[in-house]
């Protein structure tokens, strides 16, 4: 059977015919690396949310690319990041998981700052996986980028990776992904698609809405509440014969404090929230969405256990 069909049928019908090509692809870095922009910037949505706060990602995101020959599902990761909380040591093993579930590991390194330790340990955790790792070079559309001295580091620390498992691009702008997605597809075995051509992510819609939530609310603060921050959906209802969904949420802060801040001066600051988060949500699903946004407390939520699992999805 051949690798590749050049059939341009609709619909999914490859999912029960010939053989094409798919692969799972984790996608492995340090904290704001770019890896969530990348997904975006690969699946040409927003899929996964993006702040310049580290650790934003906490859970293994799907976005899935389809092309002529096959399928990509990439996986997002929580950046790799060394400390011993509670929620950065499941967010680590979360992607430590990925590792032996995936067939291609995307490596992606910032080239605007200095390797260090961090990016030595993620290096070790791929070395002996390297028939399987593709480097991206972050970043390169910013002045400060040091493609070279990545390069170098690669080198050294992942010795025998070929020359064409390094890519450099932005994922900001696009530039380069193109070359890198036919890459990975090159690599990609043979296979049925796991999803339907028409899918770009498999996450529920009351994950996506509680996730563009946070991101508005983490945009929107400071110090150390983004990192306090998780969202829960209590009700969504659809009206109007699927033409409204009706969304009520709790942004959940760990102190009486934080909610007064996320609340803000005559609640200036949660009506910001939520009138950006509405605005992105009416432009990711094709239905209008009307979302009623409260903000409560649960006292140090980021210690209980039972929680993190279900936050983290592990
Ligand atoms: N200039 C530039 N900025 C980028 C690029 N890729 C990502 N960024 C920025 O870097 C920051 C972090 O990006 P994310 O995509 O959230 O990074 P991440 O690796 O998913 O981070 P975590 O989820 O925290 O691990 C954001 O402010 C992005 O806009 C790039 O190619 N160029
Ligand atoms: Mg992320």
């Amino acid at each position: 059977m051949p690798e590749t069909t050049d059939t341009s049928i609709p619909g999914n019908d490859n999912a029960g015919g010939g053989l094409k090509k798919s692969a799972v692809v984790a996608i492995i870095g340090r904290p704001s690396a770019g890896k969530s922009t990348f997904l975006n910037a690969a699946c040409g949505e927003k899929v996964s949310i993006v702040s310049p706060v580290p650790q934003t990602t906490r859970n293994a995101i799907r976005g899935i690319v389809n092309a002529e020959r096959g399928q990509l599902v990439f996986v997002d990761t929580p950046g790799y990041h060394e400390s011993d909380k509670k929620l950065n040591i499941r967010l680590k093993a979360l992607a430590r998981d990925r590792l032996g579930e995936s067939d291609l590991l995307l490596y992606l390194v910032d080239s605007t700052r200095e390797a260090g330790r961090e990016e030595t340990l993620i290096a070790e955790l791929l070395a002996p996986h390297l028939d399987r790792v593709v480097v991206a070079i972050n970043k390169t559309d910013l002045a400060e980028a040091r493609p070279a001295s990545v390069r170098t580091f690669l080198s050294v620390a992942l010795p025998g990776l070929g020359a064409d498992r390094v890519f450099e691009i932005s994922a900001k702008t696009d530039a380069n992904v193109d070359a890198l997605l036919t890459r990975l597809m090159d690599l990609a075995p043979a296979g049925q698609a796991m999803y339907p051509e028409e899918y770009y992510t498999d996450q529920a819609v009351d994950f996506r809405i509680a996730e563009v939530i946070r991101e508005k609310a983490i945009l929107n603060t400071r110090e150390e509440i983004p990192h306090a921050i998780y969202v829960e959906i209590a009700d969504l209802e659809m009206k109007k014969g699927g033409k409204e969904l009706w969304a009520r949420a709790f942004l959940v802060v760990e102190r009486e404090s934080q909610k007064s801040m996320v609340i803000g001066k005559g609640a200036s600051m949660i009506k910001k929230i939520r009138l950006e988060a509405v605005r992105d949500l009416n432009k990711l699903f094709d239905y209008r969405v009307n979302l009623d946004l409260q903000v409560k407390v649960n006292h140090n939520w980021r210690q209980k256990d039972p929680l993190l699992g279900r936050l983290t999805g592990r």
